[in-house]
């Protein structure tokens, strides 16, 4: 294992400024994206989405690396290109959606464990050879009703993940995202997420991962969206900072959070106020997919003429997280179009 190389990718996906631009939604996920926009979910459609954004030339100030489904790092623009070939052009890192999602967990109350082990070697190796150098895997909970039975199988699954994506030359994102869906209080959230957190880095740890080879992807500190109770800006920040500073070691390049069902500005101010208001011992900075993502989708709305509307509005989310990533974003930039 290169431990330097794992180390110079993880950097560079989380340098300064920049940060990740999650575009693996599976086939089923991608088509409520279309449904929501009156696009139909086929091949062609898929792929000129993506090629569009891929193509924004902001891409290169504000994405670090690209997260890709198994359909899209083998798929070709529309003048024959690999959409691989677009995402390095951009200066970016091509990255790749392992896991084959979320089961349900045998003799539990309705939780569920990722899984996506078996043949993951080989996939790895093949993954590699099409141009992947860091990989994705997401372990979901639901704080209402978790288990240690729950933390601890996806623990083991993300740390056995991470040990064979270290193994093939390729950087671990590590995702264990606390889902905001319920009615559940932000201090259950913290909770749960410290749980899960330190379950998690115990599991790398005994898997011999090299965590500066590796990028941690976590849900912030927020109340379930069903909570009467809901939390202004700096409770989350100073929350999500502290469950990170007491579970995530130094040694790990970088932390980029994912949206999880928050509104665009919603993840782009959180981000914001966490780097602002700090001092922390990672860098701090966006996985987003649904922030990035949904203001592009509804002004494409799978109409070639909307491409210069699209990448803008892409274009705009993308800076305003970048400002964010540097604790330089104010809430008035919002008003200014790309
Ligand atoms: C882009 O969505 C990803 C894939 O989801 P499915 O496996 O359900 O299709 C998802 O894992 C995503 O990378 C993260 O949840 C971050 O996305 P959000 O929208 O939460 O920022």
């Amino acid at each position: 294992m290169d431990i330097a190389e794992l180390n110079r990718i993880a950097r560079a996906m989380v340098a300064k400024g920049k940060g990740i631009l999650a575009a693996d939604e599976s086939s089923g996920t991608i088509k409520k994206r279309f449904d929501a926009i009156g696009v139909e979910n086929v091949e062609q459609n898929r792929r000129d989405y993506r090629e569009m954004l891929f193509r924004t030339p902001a891409m290169r100030d504000f994405i670090s690396g690209v997260i890709l489904y198994d359909e899209t790092i083998r798929q070709k623009a529309s003048d024959g290109t690999a959409l691989v070939a677009l995402i390095e052009k951009a200066g970016a890192v091509p990255g790749i959606k392992v896991d084959t999602g979320a089961k349900p967990l045998a003799l539990s109350n309705g939780e569920t464990v990722t899984e996506g082990l078996d043949g993951l070697r080989e996939r790895f190796v093949a993954y590699h050879k099409l141009g992947a150098r860091f990989a994705k895997w997401r372990a979901t909970y639901d704080p209402t009703k978790v288990s240690y039975n729950c933390i601890s199988a996806n623990a083991h699954a993300l740390a056995r993940y991470a040990a064979l994506a270290q193994e093939n030359g390729i950087v671990p994102i590590v995702e264990p995202e606390v889902l905001m869906d319920y009615d559940n209080d932000i201090d259950t959230c913290a909770a749960v997420t410290e749980w899960v957190l330190k379950e998690t880095f115990q599991q790398l740890y005994y898997a011999n991962v090299v965590l500066e080879g590796a990028i941690l992807k976590p849900n912030m500190i927020v109340p379930g969206k069903k909570c009467a109770k809901q939390a202004g800006l700096d409770e989350v920040a100073e929350k999500t900072v502290r469950v990170l500073k007491r579970c995530v070691p130094g040694a790990v390049p970088g932390i980029a959070f994912l949206s999880g069902g928050q509104s665009d500005e919603e993840a782009t101010a959180h981000l914001n106020a966490m780097n602002a208001g700090h001092d922390l011992p990672w860098a701090l900075t966006f996985s987003y997919g649904r922030a990035l993502q949904a203001a592009p989708q509804k002004a494409w709305s799978g109409k070639p003429e909307n491409v210069p509307k699209a990448q803008a509005a892409f274009a705009h989310r993308a800076r305003m997280n970048s400002l964010a990533a540097q604790g330089q974003w104010k809430p008035q930039l919002e008003k200014q179009a790309a």
